[in-house]
């Protein structure tokens, strides 16, 4: 009789727990990789064998820029808003990935994001002083706040030279936004999704930009800023 009752009373337990729905987080995360190539080759930095689409030989040196303002799409037309802001540099192995968290469980279908700093965040000293901001800080005679992007590296002029370039972005007007369409589900905490940039894209779709030609600094000039940010929307993938 005391075994048939313990019989019955571990089926009752077991039934209950059957019945529960299973453990689901309230919120998923997404843990964003950022991968660096040209036109499909990995980006290996310092060596001049990289060519664009205007026939530059050029290598790179640096490639650091900022993310904000993520935000995902839900197949069933939610949107989820991240405020936070991503520094990401190609050489420094942490910075290639980031977390954007709170995200309701469920199928998505689109990411947008900006490339910079949106205008509350772009003031002098409004991020953390820490080497990797202050680093990336645009000059206040020049308007404030911060470079959206460095990226540097050496190229060979007409005569074959080696010499060196900056492609530097910044200032409010250089904000741009990047739409990618992609299916993805966020069920648990450990979701990822690779982001690639394609260093190339930079110099080419619309504008062919020429680094012997058109200028190997664009940080003082505000129509070359113009051409790097209309090709941008291009180099995410
Ligand atoms: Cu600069």
């Amino acid at each position: 009789m005391k075994k048939i009752y313990a019989l019955v009373v571990s089926s009752l337990i077991l039934v209950a727990s059957c019945s529960k729905h299973p453990i689901m987080p309230d919120k998923g995360a997404i843990i964003f990789n950022i991968n660096h190539h040209i036109d499909g080759t990995p980006l290996e930095f310092d060596t001049i064998k990289c060519s664009n689409e205007a026939g530059n030989k050029y290598s790179v040196s640096r490639m650091s820029f900022y993310l904000s303002g993520f935000r995902l799409y839900s197949t069933n037309g939610k949107e989820v808003v991240d405020t936070n802001f991503f520094y990401i540099d190609a050489r420094t192995e942490g910075t290639k990935s980031f977390v954007v968290d709170e995200i309701p469980p469920g199928d998505y279908q689109a990411i947008r994001f900006y490339f910079g700093l949106p205008p509350h965040q772009n003031k002098t000293n409004y991020l953390p002083m820490i080497s990797e901001n202050v680093n990336m800080g645009w000059p206040d005679p020049m308007g404030g706040g911060y470079h959206f992007m460095k990226f540097e590296g050496h190229y060979l002029d007409e005569n074959e030279q080696v010499k060196g370039f900056a492609i530097h972005t910044g200032k409010n007007q250089a904000l741009f936004e990047v739409t990618l369409n992609k299916e993805f589900s966020v069920k648990f905490k450990n979701e990822s999704l690779t982001l690639n940039m394609n260093l190339n894209e930079w110099f080419t779709n619309p504008h062919v930009y020429d680094l012997i030609s058109d200028g190997n600094y664009t940080m003082s000039s505000d129509s070359l800023i113009a051409i790097i940010v209309q090709n941008g929307e291009s180099v995410f993938h």
